[in-house]
């Protein structure tokens, strides 16, 4: 459309490798249309040649197999409504800060994927009785200078996720082929999990009876709680419960009156069960109305909105709480990792009203 150019724009955070991250207050409610998906990558593009289009399935299984886009294609599809949040999201309010990409609040989208769940290729495959993880491994690499080694942006999911039947190669994003920078033609798709899981341009897929150790994995993705050593680290999978205020903006200036809060609000275990709102620092809360998503549960976000009645003028701070079915509820302080993944603290933004 050559008249959309109100379109907002995506904020740059590093130009090379491309991360930018969603203006999170223009992100609509259903699903992330491709001008607005968060784009994060660990290397420079790859280029894209007709080998994309086969995906080898190897190591512990019966029968190695290369499936070609057709293949595919003809295979019973499955379809997801998922989150793909950014273990590093809102990185840049962790204190004392840390190193990585300082993303606020936008690194995350929701959208509808279709693909073939990685169970039914592994019916045709087979698997070898000790199989124990999966390895996916993108077209995209390069040199880590932290280990000064070139590696391709390889991860590897244990079997029980792996066969999940929400667990896809995903080669549509709402209903369109996958976008170019998101993963084109196969994108791997581990709902409930940070994205980093979700490895874009598969190059092929290898199954081990052992642990993994790429760097992408015990290197990077890991939670390191301890400030000084590696000392109770473990690995970053689910997401964590979250939510984010859209409007009205941090620093808005407001008239007294009525005004809409609203936000979205997602979790990795289960499903939203509340999400509540107060307007005064936190002292007093309220439930805030939820609107799940139109019967697509799924891994979709929650949207909701609170009715803000406010007759005073002065300086406000408002912040957002949600709480998962598995009762896990936004801290009030975020669990500070050296590298940076999982903030989840209560929401905050501040306004004047005039
Ligand atoms: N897959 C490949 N091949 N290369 C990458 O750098 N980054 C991961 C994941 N899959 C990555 C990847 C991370 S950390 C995230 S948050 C998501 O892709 C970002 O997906 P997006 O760029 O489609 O938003
Ligand atoms: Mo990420």
């Amino acid at each position: 459309d050559p008249f959309s150019f109100n379109n907002p724009y995506l904020i740059t955070r590093s130009l090379y490798p491309e991360n930018q991250e969603t203006p999170i207050h223009f992100i609509p409610s259903n699903h992330t249309p491709d001008h607005l998906f968060f784009r994060r990558n660990h290397f420079p593009y790859p280029t894209l040649n007709q080998s994309r289009f086969w995906i080898p399935i190897g190591g512990s299984v019966l029968n190695p197999t290369i499936f070609s886009n057709y293949d595919l294609l003809k295979l019973p599809s499955k379809t997801v409504n998922t989150v793909l949040e950014c273990a590093g999201n809102k990185r840049n309010f962790f204190e004392p800060n840390v190193f990585g990409e300082q993303w606020e609040k936008g690194a995350t989208s929701m959208g509808k994927w279709k693909g073939v769940s990685l169970g039914t290729l592994f019916e045709i495959t087979g698997l070898e009785k000790d199989a124990k993880e999966v390895i996916v491994e993108g077209y995209d690499y390069g040199n880590r200078t932290d280990l000064d080694q070139i590696y391709t942006y390889t991860r590897s999911l244990p079997l029980e996720k792996a066969l999940h039947p929400d667990t896809i190669i995903a080669y549509e994003y709402n209903d369109k082929p996958i976008p170019f920078k998101h993963g084109f033609p196969f994108r791997l798709v581990v709902p409930n999990w940070y994205a980093m899981a979700s490895v874009k341009w598969i190059k092929q897929i290898n199954i081990i009876n052992t642990t993994f150790e790429g760097p992408f994995q015990t290197v990077d993705y890991v939670y390191y709680p301890k400030k000084e050593n590696d000392e109770g680290s473990f690995l970053v999978t689910i997401n964590n419960v979250n939510s984010t205020i859209q409007q009205p903006l941090h620093m808005e200036k407001l008239e007294t009156g009525r005004h809409m809060i609203k936000g979205i609000a997602w979790t990795g275990k289960g499903e939203i069960t509340t999400v509540e709102i107060s307007t005064d620092g936190g002292e007093t809360w309220s439930n805030a109305a939820i609107a799940h998503t139109d019967g697509v549960h799924d891994y979709t976000w929650s949207t909701w909105s609170f009715d803000w009645m406010v007759s005073e003028k002065g300086e406000f701070t408002i912040l957002s709480r949600a709480r998962d079915s598995y009762d896990r509820v936004q801290p009030p302080n975020p669990f500070w990792n050296q590298k940076g993944y999982g903030y989840n603290a209560i929401d905050q933004i501040k306004v004047k009203v005039e």
